[in-house]
């Protein structure tokens, strides 16, 4: 059974912690792939959140101290109940405070996952990489290797996404080759996909990495869908039936579609 089958038929409920510009987008995101979003950030309840979801997902967008804070104890919580732990990096580099926050959340708790663009993922592990605002920047180093430095750095998987995604756990790497450039004119794309990543994590039996690989294929797929439905419209319309693209497209449109290539070593 595919992993789309796996959280359509459980539904898995997604903690996350996140910023406020995607909250709503990436809690219909969810709702429309099949699986059950909670947004909760307060101290007195992100630990019993942690432990009773099938996934967390921290994200620090609009980042503060008082976030911070909970997503600290939403991962410490989620790493001492085995659940999943999902981080999107947003504009990691871009401030110092962001660059630190990020060492300290990957520092004092053992992430299951990392999504984020280059420049980001770069950042967290100390490495250097042009960046603007929370958008990718330029740059021309290896995107694979760096991908794998980090994974092994960090002991989780890794996921560089962008015009191609790379996904690794330092051994074993994919390269997606799904999407669409309409993607990048709707924020949020990035975010919403960090918490699919988390849905997939949660239905997947601990099969990390091969989860991950299939959640950024599907989302592509259902974005190459979406683009073709709505290119006579417009972004908005994009949005709208990208919502509707998690929802239907099927385990088999999806494995027809779906473009991931295992890299020799
Ligand atoms: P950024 O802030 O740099 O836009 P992000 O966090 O929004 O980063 P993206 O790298 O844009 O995340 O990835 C979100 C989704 O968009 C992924 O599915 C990725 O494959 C897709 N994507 C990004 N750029 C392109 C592109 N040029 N062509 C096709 N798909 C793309
Ligand atoms: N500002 C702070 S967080 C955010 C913006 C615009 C959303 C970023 O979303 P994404 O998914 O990284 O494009
Ligand atoms: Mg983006
Ligand atoms: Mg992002």
């Amino acid at each position: 059974m595919s992993f789309l089958s796996k959280v359509r038929d459980s539904n898995p409920l997604v903690h996350n912690i996140t910023n406020i510009v995607v909250a709503n987008f990436s809690a219909n995101g969810l709702l429309a792939l099949g699986a059950s979003p909670f947004m909760a950030d307060a101290h007195e309840e992100v630990a019993d959140i942690a432990a009773m979801s099938g996934a967390v997902v921290l994200n620090i967008g609009t980042l503060n101290d008082y976030a911070i804070d909970s997503m600290l104890i939403a991962g410490l919580a989620a790493n001492r109940h085995h659940v999943p732990v999902v981080l999107d990096p947003v504009g990691a580099g871009a401030t110092a405070y962001r660059t630190e926050v990020t060492h300290r959340l990957v520092n004092q708790m053992q992430i299951t996952a990392l999504r984020g663009n280059v420049a980001e993922v770069a950042h967290v592990v100390g490495e250097s990489w042009n960046i603007k605002g929370v958008d990718a920047g330029t740059g021309d180093g290896d995107v694979v290797a760096l991908a794998v430095k980090a994974a092994l750095k960090l002991n989780c998987v890794v996921i560089i996404t962008g015009k191609e995604d790379v996904i690794t756990d330092g051994s074993t790497t994919y390269v997606v080759s799904n999407g669409h450039p309409v993607l990048t004119k709707v924020t949020g794309t990035g975010c919403l996909l960090s918490a699919v990543v988390g849905a997939f994590l949660a239905a997947s039996g601990g099969a990390w990495l091969e989860a991950a690989a299939e959640a950024i294929s599907f989302y592509g797929v259902a974005a190459e869908i979406a683009a073709n439905r709505s290119c006579q419209q417009g972004v908005g319309s994009f949005q709208i039936e990208f919502l509707n693209q998690l929802a239907l497209v099927t385990p088999e449109v999806y494995a027809e579609r779906s473009r991931i290539q295992r890299l020799e070593q």
